[in-house]
């Protein structure tokens, strides 16, 4: 048995396009056969379509279409090359694209069509065409070097071992897995870049990372790397890393043009600075943009991009000072300089002001920055939404996040449209999403966690793609095609992102959670602390107010968004305690009291938690066992979290607030 499992490319044997005639000769047509992607698609066409169908397909490779004097380096032309159409003509299947990669895709998405069981002469008879809609489809990895991983749920890195790299069959099936849902970047390291992975810029390291880029680029995938911004003083013997230093500027020079050389497949830089003991530019009395530009204009010549963080705030806050407001945080930092950052740097920007909470606003700076490139970050990795033990398919959040209507300008004011570089006609623009993987065998934990890996990538490269067709294609091809599965397992995946959020924070308040681990409730955890993440209960009332009256934090949205937050009147009930302060009384839109909202959500959550847990119980014997028990397993450990969770938020309020639950339900 392998050590690890295959996820969607299982391609395990299918009953329908068996006799389909067009399979049997299929065309690549617009990049050349000596192409190791093109390589790559033959191989997974052959093998997918004879282990699913029974055949080996003949295939014929036609450099026909190639654009030789292609610009990749601008967002548009790479969307250009990598769409691709598909369609049956004569006696064949044509895939065609201007790139190898766009071919790749057209191949995954013929080999999907037959994984789902979907007629292959229905799907393709008129031309299908799909046209990426982010130039930049990225997974962030913040895998360390010794193996362990910054919020990893899933066992160890596959990529390190003792501070050293790993490369074995993982690696390209990774690369494979990946590529099939369209993600064409990876980050492999944290950035929080320390210790070993300092010397990842170093000859330590060269060696194995070229080969890495090489079998990421096999697959259509940019390797990029996090950066310490420090490294002139970690690893080149410095005393500083102030950006506008000679000595810093003439070390980064040469230190690039030796990497850059050294590993050829490389395409840039992450990096964290100024943040949760980072270093950065702030040290040295410089903007973000300064640092950002410096190493952005020494790797140009390279045609390398710097990813530059926005999660940049004060994590040393007196839990007195209700006036500074992490919230803010990111827009203060970085609006003022809207327009200064070169154009090879890309600010990458969480969807949400503080971290990552299972609900936030989503991030003034997405429709505050104009002028300046964007990419959308978000996070796969459950740290704060359940952990890969609970359930949450957090693909509805997603398209919640990318449908926000901004108001940043007349037309195509959506988060969508800002980060496919459509609004400002950005260059370099896309998104990220720090990754749910690891060593265990099933690569994210908790196999329905795979709904994330597999969704995020699909939405990343197609967000017309629906919250619904999603998980169907996740569960048909990973777990089984079985109607009444697959029902089962969709009722329980498209609820839970609402499920988890109804039995922890209400209303947006978020950060309720264990300090530090963050996984189970605590109330007061965070509320005497110094990261600036504060719930004010008292026995009037709960929320922070960061209306005109507030923090005015509201008012860094565009109108109408900005008035609609600032008063509670208008402002969505699911937000209203992250911009208000209110009384336990008030009645919410939902006709509601805060209070008996509180008290509602939970037990629903908690209750409706309890029948996915049995819905998943009927599947016993109906699919594999080894995920029916996976996942039975977890549901057992959500039940008791869902429980603490239920039970603490309610006895905390009723005891706070004296207020009884009007349905006289148990509250301790
Ligand atoms: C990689 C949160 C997490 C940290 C993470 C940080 C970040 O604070 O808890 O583990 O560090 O976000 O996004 O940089």
């Amino acid at each position: 048995m392998e050590n690890y499992a295959k996820l969607w490319l299982g391609y395990t044997e299918k009953k329908n396009n068996r006799e389909s005639k067009c399979l049997k000769k299929i065309v690549l047509s617009g990049a050349a056969e000596s192409d190791t992607i093109v390589k790559n698609t033959v191989l997974e066409l052959k093998s997918g379509i004879k282990a699913m169908l029974g055949f080996e397909p003949e295939i014929i490779v036609s450099a026909d279409n190639i654009l030789s004097s292609m610009d990749l380096s601008s967002g548009k032309y790479i969307l250009d090359a990598e769409e691709y159409s598909v369609q049956i003509e004569d006696d064949g299947l044509f895939i065609e694209s201007k790139s190898a990669s766009g071919i790749l895709y057209g191949a995954f998405d013929v080999l999907r069509t037959i994984a789902c069981e979907k007629s292959i002469e229905k799907s393709y008879s008129s031309v299908k065409t799909v046209r990426p809609s982010n130039p930049l489809r990225m997974l962030n990895h913040w895998d360390n070097m010794d193996g362990s991983i910054e919020r990893g749920y899933s066992g160890r890195s596959f990529f390190y071992k003792n501070d050293e790299i790993i490369i074995d069959e993982r690696t390209k099936d990774y690369a494979r897995l990946i590529a099939s849902v369209g993600i064409n970047a990876v980050v492999i390291n944290n950035v929080n870049v320390k210790s070993a992975a300092s010397y990842m810029i170093t000859d330590r390291y060269f060696e194995k990372l070229a080969q890495l880029g090489e079998i990421f680029a096999g697959y259509g995938i940019g390797l990029y790397l996090s950066l310490n911004y420090a490294s002139t003083i970690e690893i080149g013997g410095l005393d500083s890393a102030d950006p506008l230093d000679e000595r810093v500027i003439a070390w980064w020079k040469e230190k690039m043009a030796e990497v850059f050389k050294k590993i050829p497949t490389l395409k840039g830089f992450l990096v964290k600075a100024d943040s949760e003991g980072r270093p950065g530019p702030f040290t040295y009395g410089r903007t973000q943009a300064d640092g950002a530009n410096m190493l952005a204009d020494i790797v140009k010549e390279y045609g390398g991009i710097i990813i530059w963080r926005c999660f940049v705030y004060n994590c040393r806050q007196d839990w007195r000072d209700r006036k500074t407001d992490r919230a803010r945080a990111g827009y203060d930092n970085f609006m003022p300089m809207d327009g200064d950052y070169h154009d090879n740097v890309i600010l990458q920007i969480k969807n949400g002001p503080m971290d990552f909470q299972i609900r936030e606003p989503i991030s003034p700076l997405l429709g505050g920055l104009k002028k300046t490139n964007q990419m959308l970050e978000v996070q796969i990795a459950q740290e704060y939404t359940g952990q890969q033990i609970d359930v949450c398919y957090l693909i509805p959040e997603f398209k919640e996040i990318l449908g926000f209507k901004t108001y940043c300008s007349e037309t195509d004011d959506t988060v969508a449209d800002i980060i496919n570089g459509k609004t400002f006609n950005s260059r370099f623009s896309g998104i990220a999403a720090v990754t749910n993987t690891g060593n265990d065998f099933n690569w994210t934990g908790n196999y329905l966690a795979g709904a994330n890996l597999f969704g995020f990538g699909r939405l990343a490269f197609d967000t017309s793609l629906t919250s619904e067709e999603i998980a169907e294609e996740f569960i048909r091809m990973t777990v089984s095609g079985d109607d009444n599965v697959v029902d089962v397992i969709m009722n329980i995946l498209l609820p839970s992102r609402d499920i988890y959020e109804k039995y922890t924070c209400p209303l947006g308040i978020g950060w309720m959670v264990t300090p530090a681990t963050h996984y189970g409730c605590s109330v007061d955890g965070y509320e005497y602390d110094r990261w600036g993440t504060y719930h004010r209960a008292d026995h009037l009332g709960l929320g922070v107010d960061r209306s005109d009256n507030g923090t005015g934090y509201a008012l860094l949205y565009n109108e109408p968004n900005a008035s609609m937050y600032n008063s509670p009147e208008s402002c969505p009930d699911d937000l209203v305690l992250f911009f208000h302060h209110l009384p336990y009384t008030y009645v919410l839109h939902s006709g509601k009291t805060v209070i008996q909202h509180i008290y509602d959500s939970h037990f629903e959550g908690y209750d409706e938690a309890e029948r996915s847990a049995k819905e998943w119980d009927s599947l016993k014997g109906k699919i594999d066992d080894e995920i029916f028990e996976n996942v039975s397993e977890r549901f057992k450990r959500q039940l008791i979290n869902a429980r603490e969770w239920r039970d603490q938020v309610n006895t905390y309020f009723y005891r706070k607030s004296g207020i009884p639950d009007e349905k006289g339900r148990q509250i301790w």
